[in-house]
């Protein structure tokens, strides 16, 4: 290895001595080469099983650190670099981040395959190359405007290769292209991540925005993530789109099992495909399609199809379970409605109950309850999470199936989320842990020996600091603002969702204000910072996004108020992002509605890098709160039974809470005040007020205000400076649990068996 890091010098050293200047995207390129080659000369893990992991997204995030960090050059590669006059994080900038992805679910499939292949296991990744993505979110007048993500160019950790199979499509066929990428391990083996694509794809069909020809199919596959959906051609699009990603998923499998000389009777001794959420639920109907093709009986193929498929839920709501009118499979996917219908025939007569119906009675086609009747496995991905659906949302399917249900809880790549994004943590807890958390995260629960250590905690608290003050460098490089490295930074970065409930950040927001207007200034100025995309067709959540970008103006522009609180929003949050801002928080924001969060795995992330959460008691803050035992961490709000019942009675009347609480209206008001009007759009802003006071349907009224006492709780025990220390030590020791390692390895003794 020492040898062949010369290599880089000598590059760098040979443009140099042409007389030309070395620049940074010079470096990028020379380094990425040089560790393609590398991870290329690994092994493939090869075992007697094989899993797939199949999803829509994988939210990979750069990848030349992480690639350095497995592959154990990431010191040496810093010093090369440094020598000539570059910082590591000048190089891996150059990097474009790939935009195959957008949230949890998808940064959960790259976690996953990043701890698959460090626990040197056979397991691919399965999912599509779409050419822009996710958009990229700009912001204008204080609104989120949405450009196509061109995210990939030449030099690339993909390889194009050429496939043999096609995709049935109306009277004829689509081609796939595909587009390979090595996941290496730190044992130095690697596994592969397929991305399919198609061959014919044509980007100049993209018009203004992120606008396009939706009809023409065979033309526009592959385009975006989650193409518009509130039209029918949309729709069908969708349906397209997860057909070809299964179909090409499916003859790539068969294809192998028959280089490999695994028997198709016995497919599932050899294979597990893990199916990550819906979206590729129909891979179920197009193995059977194929294994019919090849001369099976239809319950023959269903055997071997169920022995093979287990199925992930990442969420319970109502809105995201997908479902698909039978006329729109009709039309789109002719090839698989005889196995629908035999597949819906043999479930009624297994169980009458309307509620496990393949095809219900207005002729919609539920895609989980494919993967339920059919799959070996169903599981949550938190323990709250998991017993919602036993007990509640699925519960006639526990019922029938007690034995498939299963939970496994999330966890976070910790050689992303500690190594890559903070380097300077993870070498002091290296150092005086005398063990590496990255490879044993349980060895980091010692650091509990060390909670009475002063010494121990000013180091952490420096770190803190110090991450904080290079975010405040990057946002006024990305976005020309100038922030205090000395105020607490209270973050809520994930997707913009009413469930997450941004807007009662909002109005935390507009009660600090106005406290400090009235001359109850805070101790130490609060940074407010927020990140998220909202669904370019989901008007709510953009709404929210511009009340906060107002805010933001407002307090900006208000030299009494501006000292002490600050909003920043940053634009665009991507993984890139995330390992930056999460590094420098305090305070982690989990405030979702009890019972709506599945999970949440950015709360792990704050975790493990010394923040403490305010959340309620949902997902896996459930479990954090535990583990740190509650005097380590900030709960409020209620419960989830509560909110359940709630629904149930359907007796939660937001209007009622605002009249009642003057402090509420008052904040609740501010939304439409003159100065929010002045800077604001008034259709959104009215639009927002509206919606709180008359619907609310994720009840942000019912927990504000123990949300803000919580919140000014935190503020003052933030000052002392030793308590505060004390916690953060005492969840980043307890975060071991959250390693994907754990996860996967939970995962592989009780599904997959490889
Ligand atoms: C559905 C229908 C139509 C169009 C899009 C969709 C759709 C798209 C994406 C539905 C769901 C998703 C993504 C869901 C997701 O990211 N869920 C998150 O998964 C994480 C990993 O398990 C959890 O931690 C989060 O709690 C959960 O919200």
């Amino acid at each position: 290895m020492e040898k062949n890091l010369d290599m880089i010098v000598e590059q760098i050293s040979k443009i140099k001595k042409e007389n030309k200047k070395v620049y940074t995207k010079d470096v990028y390129e020379i380094i990425q080469k040089y560790m393609k080659l590398e991870i290329n000369k690994t092994p493939v893990i090869e075992q007697e099983r094989k899993l797939y992991y199949i999803s829509a997204e994988f939210l990979l995030g750069k990848m030349l650190t992480c690639n350095a960090v497995n592959l154990g050059i990431l010191e040496d590669l810093k010093k090369i670099v440094e020598n000539e006059g570059f910082t590591w994080d000048e190089i891996q900038d150059e990097e474009k981040e790939p935009s195959l992805g957008n949230g949890g679910l998808g940064r959960l499939a790259a976690c996953f395959l990043d701890s698959i292949a460090n626990l040197n296991l056979a397991g691919d990744g399965i999912g599509l190359y779409y050419h822009f993505g996710l958009f990229e979110q700009k912001f204008k007048d204080n609104k989120q405007i949405e450009v196509p993500n061109k995210w990939f160019d030449t030099t690339s950790w993909f390889t194009k290769k050429d496939v043999l199979f096609k995709v049935p499509y109306k009277n004829g066929y689509l081609e796939p292209i595909l587009y390979d990428m090595e996941i290496v391990g730190r044992q130095h083996t690697h596994n592969i991540l397929h991305l399919f694509d198609l061959k014919n794809v044509d980007e100049s069909l993209v018009r203004e925005g992120i606008e396009f020809d939706k009809q023409a199919v065979d033309k526009n596959l592959t385009l975006f993530l989650y193409p518009d959906d509130s039209d029918e051609a949309g729709r069908k699009l969708r349906i397209y789109q997860q057909y070809f990603m299964v179909s090409c998923a499916a003859q790539m499998i068969l294809e192998e099992a028959d280089q490999r000389g695994w028997k198709i009777d016995e497919l599932d001794q050899y294979v597990v495909v893990q199916i990550n959420d819906t979206h590729p639920t129909m891979i179920i109907l197009e193995f059977i399609r194929l294994l019919k093709e090849r001369g099976f009986m239809l319950n023959q193929a269903m055997k071997i199809v169920s022995g093979m498929c287990a199925y992930t839920n990442h969420t319970i709501l109502a809105e995201a379970l997908e479902t698909w009118p039978y006329s729109y499979l009709k039309d789109t996917v002719p090839q698989l409605i005889e196995i629908i219908e035999a597949l819906d025939a043999v479930m009624k007569e297994r169980n009458s109950n309307p509620s496990t119906a393949i095809i219900d009675e207005n002729q919609n086609v539920h895609m989980a309850h494919i993967d339920i009747h059919i799959g070996k496995s169903v599981n949550g991905v938190a323990k709250i999470h998991t017993d919602i659906l036993k007990e509640t949302e699925l519960k006639d399917f526990y019922k029938m199936y007690p034995t498939k249900f299963n939970n496994k809880t999330n966890g976070i790549s910790f050689r992303r989320w500690l190594c890559t994004c903070n380097p300077e943590l993870y070498l002091y807890l290296k150092k005086i842990l005398k063990n590496d958390p990255s490879s044993n995260p349980n060895v980091l629960k010692r650091l509990i020996m060390f909670a009475d250590d002063e010494e121990v905690i000013r180091t952490l608290q420096k770190i803190k600091l110090h991450k904080k003050q290079e975010w405040v460098k990057h946002m006024k490089k990305k976005q020309g603002i100038d922030l205090n490295p000395n105020a607490i930074f209270d973050t809520q970065v994930k997707r913009l969702h009413e469930y997450k409930r941004q807007q009662m950040n909002a109005l935390y927001i507009i009660y600090k204000l106005l406290k400090i207007r009235r001359g109850w200034k805070p101790q130490r100025p609060i940074q407010v910072i927020f990140g998220a995309k909202a669904a370019p067709a989901y008007t709510i959540a953009k709404d929210i996004i511009h009340v906060l970008l107002c805010l933001a103006e407002i307090i900006r522009n208000d030299a009494s108020v501006s000292p002490y609180l600050q909003v920043c929003f940053i634009e665009n949050y991507n993984v890139s992002e995330a390992e930056k801002v999460i590094p420098a928080s305090d305070i982690s924001e989990q405030i979702s509605l009890a019972s709506k969060e599945a999970s949440g795995t950015g709360n792990m992330k704050f975790m493990l890098n010394g923040a403490i959460t305010l959340g309620t008691n949902d997902g896996a803050n459930i479990e954090i709160a535990k583990l740190v035992g509650k005097e380590n961490i900030y709960t409020f709000g209620k419960d989830s039974n509560t909110v359940i019942e709630h629904y149930k009675n359907c007796d939660y009347v937001s209007k009622d809470l605002y009249e009642q609480s003057d402090e509420i209206k008052e904040l609740v008001d501010f939304i439409v005040s003159d100065e929010m009007l002045e800077v604001g759009n008034q259709e959104s802003l009215i639009r927002l007020y509206r919606e709180i006071l008359n619907k609310d349907w994720f009840m942000t009224l019912l927990d504000v205000e123990e949300y803000i006492q919580c919140k000014e709780q935190m503020l003052n025990d933030y000052e002392n400076r030793l308590k505060w220390g004390k916690m953060m030590l005492k969840n980043i020791a307890m975060s071991g649990f959250f390693s994907s390692d754990r996860t996967i390895n939970e995962y592989n003794e009780d599904i997959w068996k490889i």
